[in-house]
């Protein structure tokens, strides 16, 4: 135990709430469109944001004071201990974590892999008396030196090496720890310039890792589903797994379109220059939605804030798509957000994440109303009406097409998309 969070009660649902340590619209029991809110939303806390991030951001050092931050295992562990005392706080179902977050760092891959296995027994142990369950593990392939040009796509082999070893170990801990996910971040799969690289040669290098890591998992027996996380930059120049679709791409390319589905960050659609609906909605139709990554941008700096949500309007209109895609199933709302560094205080974690969870149960009861209405959905299936009359037009010829324009005398008169309608609809509800 620690006395991290000392005085600070478990989260309850309270709307009438004096303070902002009560949820006041999260009530986990709540029952919309046939289920509760918490298998709904799916929370999950980020252990690196919340427990390993010193604070730093390019112009300044360390301003958290954390009485675990030490490369140690004892250190390891009393993080650990703060974790689940935040967990039994907020009372959310799940957490993630990369290795990196939750050992030591060692000198060699043989001590990176006995500090993981030794904190992911002692995390066995602390979740079977929490209940708070895994998310999704994942590797950290980005931070450490070795990997400044890259892991999978690395021009020297013994990193592409040593990031599928530690890929391994990330896998066999996720499913030590009942992890109903497994998640690829790409951060360093991409290039500063294009002067020194091999774009032809670094996507066959992702593409066998990626192979390699979906065929071992398996092989395991991991039952839960492989994510790849797109973002488009930061920290390199250009990523290649800029978004939705260009990530399908590449797992068509490599025959894993039916294998691995994708983890949307919003701060990370946002940089793609596209809103976090389109990335979601892009996700579903393409049949490869599988989880999120929740936060905000800030959108004057440009870069990937990682800020907790605060705006209800755009989150509805996000759990909009993901209802429509069918909900989450081994998926869920993992919160990859982190305080501002002035925000020093513990309260303040436990603060940020209600804050959060409460704009996302309020996003999520208001796209189901959206839902339930139906009339979103009636105008868009009223839109393309036309076509069940006229689906044979996609499997016939451009020749007898424009034979039966002509003859028919076909000459369409547009219709009203109603857009200013449909946002007068969403705005009731938000
Ligand atoms: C970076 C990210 C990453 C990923 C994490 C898991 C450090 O912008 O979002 O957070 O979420 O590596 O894939
Ligand atoms: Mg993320």
């Amino acid at each position: 135990m620690t006395d991290f969070f000392a005085g600070i009660a478990p989260v309850r649902f309270d709307p009438t709430a004096p303070d902002d340590l009560s949820y006041r619209h999260y009530d986990p029991d709540r029952v919309v469109m046939g289920k509760r809110l918490e298998d709904h939303l799916r929370f999950s806390v980020a252990w690196w944001h919340s427990f390993a991030w010193p604070g730093g951001d390019p112009f300044g050092g360390q301003t958290f004071q954390r009485p675990w931050f030490d490369n140690t295992l004892d250190a390891a562990r009393m993080k650990a201990d703060a974790a689940f005392e935040m967990f039994d706080i907020l009372g959310q179902p799940f957490f993630c974590f990369h290795d990196a977050d939750i050992r030591p760092e060692g000198d060699s891959f043989a001590e990176n892999t006995s500090n993981l296995n030794a904190m992911t027994d002692y995390i066995g142990t602390k979740m079977e008396s929490s209940g708070t369950k895994l998310l999704w593990g994942t590797a950290n392939l980005f931070s450490h030196r070795r990997y400044m040009a890259g892991a999978a796509t690395n021009p020297d082999p013994d990193v592409f090496a040593f990031a599928a070893a530690t890929v391994k170990t990330c896998i066999d801990a996720t499913v030590k720890l009942g992890g109903q996910n497994y998640v690829l971040w790409g951060g360093r799969e991409g290039y500063e310039t294009l002067l020194n690289t091999d774009l032809a040669r670094e996507r066959q290098q992702a593409g066998r890792f990626l192979t390699m890591a979906v065929e071992y998992a398996r092989k395991i027996g991991f039952e839960g589903t492989i994510l790849i996380e797109p973002k488009p930059q930061e920290p390199t120049k250009h990523q290649y797994d800029y978004d939705v679709a260009t990530v399908y791409g590449f797992l068509k390319d490599f025959g894993l379109e039916n294998e691995v589905k994708v983890n949307i960050e919003q701060g990370h659609a946002i940089l793609a220059g596209h809103s976090f609906e389109h990335e979601l909605a892009m996700a579903a139709s393409l049949g490869i939605f599988g989880s999120i990554d929740m936060n905000r941008n800030d959108y004057q700096s440009g870069w990937d804030t990682d800020q907790f949500p605060t705006n209800v309007p755009e989150i509805a209109t996000a759990y909009y798509e993901v209802l429509r895609a069918g909900g989450f199933t081994t998926g869920g709302t993992n919160f990859d957000a982190k305080l501002r560094r002035q925000s020093l205080d513990p309260v303040d974690l436990i603060a940020g994440h209600v804050g959060a969870m409460d704009v996302c149960a309020r996003g999520l009861i208001a796209a189901a109303a959206m839902l339930e209405d139906g009339a979103l959905e009636a105008a868009r299936t009223a839109r393309y009406a036309g076509w069940d009359a006229k689906a044979d037009l996609l499997v016939s010829d451009l020749a007898t097409i424009a034979a039966n324009v002509e003859k028919g005398g076909i000459n369409p008169a547009p219709v009203s998309g109603r857009q200013e309608r449909l946002e007068n609809i969403v705005n009731r509800y938000v």
